[in-house]
């Protein structure tokens, strides 16, 4: 079977009707591989979120600094990637730790998991897409049966058809597979969602980044992914966080970032204190 969309359910590529239920929203994720939760954040924290992020990106790009990303996440002069906002601000903390991110993780993932990495992407104008992909590409195939992974992410902008709002292949988390090379061209659907929105998917689900065909339009998303623990975290949290993080982090968060643990990541056989 090579069309997703003929693959998954008969209906075109649809995606479902945003939601602030977690029964719905779970449903939504077995069926579509997506959710969108609606004012994830408040006023407040969105405003200064984007902020700190503009400013993080502005920054890296003053200092040379500045990380790209497109087709083969390289050669890009619009888009941005900013990593591991988790040291560039305390607002990010309350995405990353966020109780209705650490409420799908639980229900889809189980407990305990880890953060593998919070990055934002920037889109700029005349920013080119990325590569189709599902997000757990580091899972040898066959892969089993449930999701290993889960992404949320926080809309700072609006995320348009235009701006180069996520775009994805509704229902193609049921086969259970990356994609091939020769079904990079495959229709996808844009994640329509207003600034403050979160967009939670599974880990199968086949996405890219958009094209961003306005003149003057950014659009900054910032992407929490979350692994069952035996996956090596993307970020390496012991050397890269910033202290302050982890001193006044909840015991959730630690345990998203792997200073409390159970089975594996121990010290002398036990979770660190
Ligand atoms: O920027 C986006 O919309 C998608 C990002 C993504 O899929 C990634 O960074 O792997």
């Amino acid at each position: 079977m090579t069309d997703p969309s003929v693959a998954i359910s008969g209906e075109g590529l649809l995606v479902p009707p945003p939601t602030r239920n977690l029964g719905q929203g779970l449903r939504n994720i077995a069926d579509y591989g997506l959710t969108v939760y609606p004012d994830a954040i408040d006023a407040d924290t969105l405003s200064a979120a984007r902020d700190a992020l503009y400013r993080a990106a502005s920054s890296d790009a003053k200092r040379q600094r500045a990380v790209k990303f497109s087709l083969d996440y390289g050669e890009d002069d619009s888009n941005a990637r900013v990593w591991n906002v988790l040291s560039r601000d305390p607002v990010f903390e309350e995405l990353a730790f966020s109780p209705i991110a650490i409420a799908y993780v639980k229900a889809l993932l189980g407990w305990p998991a880890l953060l593998g990495n919070i990055s934002a992407n920037i889109t700029g104008p005349g920013g080119g897409e990325m590569q189709l992909h599902a997000d757990q590409i580091f899972v040898p195939e066959p892969w089993p049966a449930n999701p290993q992974g889960l992404n949320v992410a926080w809309c700072l902008d609006d995320f348009t058809d235009a701006n180069g709002a996520t775009r994805f292949v509704p229902g193609s988390h049921k086969l259970n597979r990356a994609p091939r090379e020769d079904e990079a061209g495959v229709e996808t659907v844009p994640m329509e969602a207003p600034a403050g929105s979160a967009v939670i998917f599974e880990s199968r689900v086949w996405h890219k980044t958009g094209f961003n065909r306005t003149a003057d339009v950014r659009r900054a998303g910032v992407f929490a992914w979350y692994t069952t623990p035996i996956y090596r975290p993307q970020e390496n949290w012991f050397l890269s966080l910033k202290p302050e993080v982890r001193q006044f982090a909840s015991e959730d968060a630690l345990t998203l970032l792997g200073w409390r643990s159970e089975g594996l990541g121990l010290v002398n056989g036990a979770s660190p204190a």
